[in-house]
């Protein structure tokens, strides 16, 4: 299973220039849409996990360390999430979280067993539903560091409802070196000249915010975003 570490940063003007004058090389432009998924209680983000369906694929992301281990100032602008792209792995590990799993549980195995049972089934049986769908254009570049495995990628994100951020990641293998990933986006943090005196919000913090504020709150009181 593979873990995503990452950075966020806000995106000055200049960025692209920057990204060519360190040797990063682009991949490419996408664009994509995502859709969230939770129960109307919030069981799933309360928990740090995020369930979305990108493009017809669903991908769940689940914390993989607490924030509160994390050792330095810079790897508190890290986050590091466990990737899930198995739908029964996904719906198995969103059973366990909801705080009715044994019903929920039930109930889905009972629904996998009819004939010809729609795909969203399950969403139906967990009672999940989207809370948050928004469109991005992403532009991707990646940079090889000597000696180090694994491409580093930074994307640049452009958001439909109007917010920009960029992020630097490295995808490693859970039980990998979470330092030395944290390392390499330290530094290419630096040579790209940004700070890491404070933490950028991402899309879904700026979405939640500005569209479902009381989702917003209780993430915030719970130290979640
Ligand atoms: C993990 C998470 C969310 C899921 C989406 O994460 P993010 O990486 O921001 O989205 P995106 O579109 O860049 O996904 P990718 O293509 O890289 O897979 S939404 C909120 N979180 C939690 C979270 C957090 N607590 N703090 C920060 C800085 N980011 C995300």
């Amino acid at each position: 299973m593979s873990v995503e570490v990452e950075r966020k940063f806000a995106c000055e003007t200049d960025i692209q220039e920057k990204l060519k004058d360190i040797g990063a090389v682009c991949i490419g432009q996408y664009r994509f849409t995502d859709q969230y998924y939770d129960s109307a209680d919030f069981n799933l983000t309360l928990e740090d996990f995020w369930l979305r369906k990108r493009e017809g694929s669903w991908e769940l992301k689940c914390p993989a360390k607490s924030r509160a281990n994390l050792e330095n100032k810079a790897d508190k602008l890290c986050t590091n999430y466990r990737e899930v792209t198995d739908l029964a792995q996904i719906k198995a590990e969103v059973m366990k979280v909801m705080k009715n799993s044994t019903e929920a549980a039930e109930s889905s195995s009972k629904s996998s067993q009819r004939e010809q049972t729609p795909d969203e089934r399950w969403l139906k049986d967990l009672e999940l539903v989207c809370f948050a769908e928004f469109t991005t254009l992403r532009c991707s570049y990646t940079l090889e560091s000597a000696g180090a495995a694994g491409k580093l990628r930074v994307d640049l994100d452009q958001a439909d409802f109007g917010y920009c951020v960029g992020e630097i990641e490295v995808l490693i293998s859970e039980g990998d070196d979470m330092q030395s990933a944290q390392q390499r986006i330290q530094k290419t943090a630096e040579k790209l000249g940004l700070g890491d005196e404070k933490k950028i919000q991402g899309k879904m913090d700026v979405y939640l915010q500005r569209y479902r504020p009381e989702h917003y709150s209780k993430l915030i009181d719970a130290h979640i975003l």
